[in-house]
């Protein structure tokens, strides 16, 4: 049997991976590690503690025989920017302490990486599966330096850990994160709160995006492959839609055609999204491992629309 811990498990993944590996494992079986922000109306075993501290992560592990991390927790690419030291202390040493452990206590890891690995030096359409890696954000540097990490565990310690480039995700279970990509949320509050929204990157900055469904999938799909099937030890270029986001204005206008998009960029998040790729070449997921998305922007749009009206209900 199984026992699974989820850190990061109330961010905008968690909220979505927590429940679909209660219903895989079992609620017993999963436990939710959260260090702030606890929704009252979470249900499951809950565990509270902090992965940059190895000592109570190592006790967490040990007291549920815990045999599977899904270690979620970090900063994204605009809080990483505020508060640069606390990207690296959270998104580096809690990594390095999740697969210390995991060497010790023979763990089988899932660690996301981002598009923000790139940088404005890689080709910004199909990005390749191998290729150049000079991110120029903090957040990107640290998913460079997690990647490579990941990569040395299991070649010098045989960790079995998995890792995925998540494009900008978009789902409506959690409030948005401090993520460049996450206008592509906000703009969802925005339309069902005031009917408007202003956009704080350029109408035409095309990034890489995924509805969270397509992305629990995937992560549960990759970490059921057997492991000879997993030739990448870095992390999958993993993909599905991309949009701008006046594309995504005009989707929803098709639903609610008096709703008004504004733009008025933020400096720091343009150069982001900027300095990241348009498209992303998963070819090497699909062949690997299966990969194979569901979510077009219609279906995404319709899907995020229903499920937020009943969220703020
Ligand atoms: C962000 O925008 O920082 C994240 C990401 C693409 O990793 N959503």
């Amino acid at each position: 049997m199984r026992n699974i811990l989820v850190t990061g498990a109330f961010g905008l993944v968690g909220s979505d991976l927590v429940p679909a590996l209660q219903k895989k494992f079992g609620s017993s079986h999963v436990f939710a590690l959260g260090n702030k922000t606890i929704p009252k109306e979470f249900k499951g075993q809950l565990v509270k503690g902090d992965v940059r501290d190895m000592a109570s992560l190592e006790k967490i592990i040990k007291k549920h025989n815990i045999t599977d991390v899904y270690h979620l927790a970090g900063l994204l690419s605009v809080g990483g920017e505020k508060n640069p030291d606390l990207a690296w202390d959270v998104n580096i040493n809690g990594l390095r302490n999740v697969l210390e452990l995991a060497r010790d206590y023979k763990l089988r890891v899932f660690w996301p990486s981002s598009i923000a690995a790139f940088g404005p030096t890689t080709p910004k359409k199909m990005t390749p599966q191998h290729t150049v890696l000079e991110p120029t954000t903090i957040y990107g540097a640290t998913k460079v330096t997690g990647e490579l990490l990941c990569q040395y565990y299991f070649v010098r310690w045989g960790v079995d850990v998995r890792s995925l480039r998540y494009p900008g995700l978009i789902g409506y279970k959690a409030p948005p994160g401090d993520g460049t990509t996450e206008y592509s949320v906000h703009i969802f509050y925005g339309l069902l709160k005031e009917n408007r929204y202003s956009v704080f990157l350029k109408a035409d900055a095309r990034l890489p995006m995924m509805y969270i469904d397509d992305a629990i999938r995937g992560t549960i799909k990759l970490m059921d492959a057997p492991s000879k099937k997993i030739t990448v030890r870095t992390s999958y270029n993993f993909a599905a839609i991309n949009f701008t986001p006046k594309e995504l204005v005009s989707e929803i206008k098709k639903l609610y055609p008096t709703f008004v998009a504004t733009y008025d960029p933020d400096p720091v998040k343009q150069k982001i999204a900027e300095s990241w790729p348009q498209s992303v070449d998963d070819r090497v997921a699909r062949k690997d491992w299966g990969w194979k998305p569901e979510f077009v922007l219609s279906k995404m749009t319709n899907v995020m629309i229903e499920g937020l009206k009943k969220k703020l209900q």
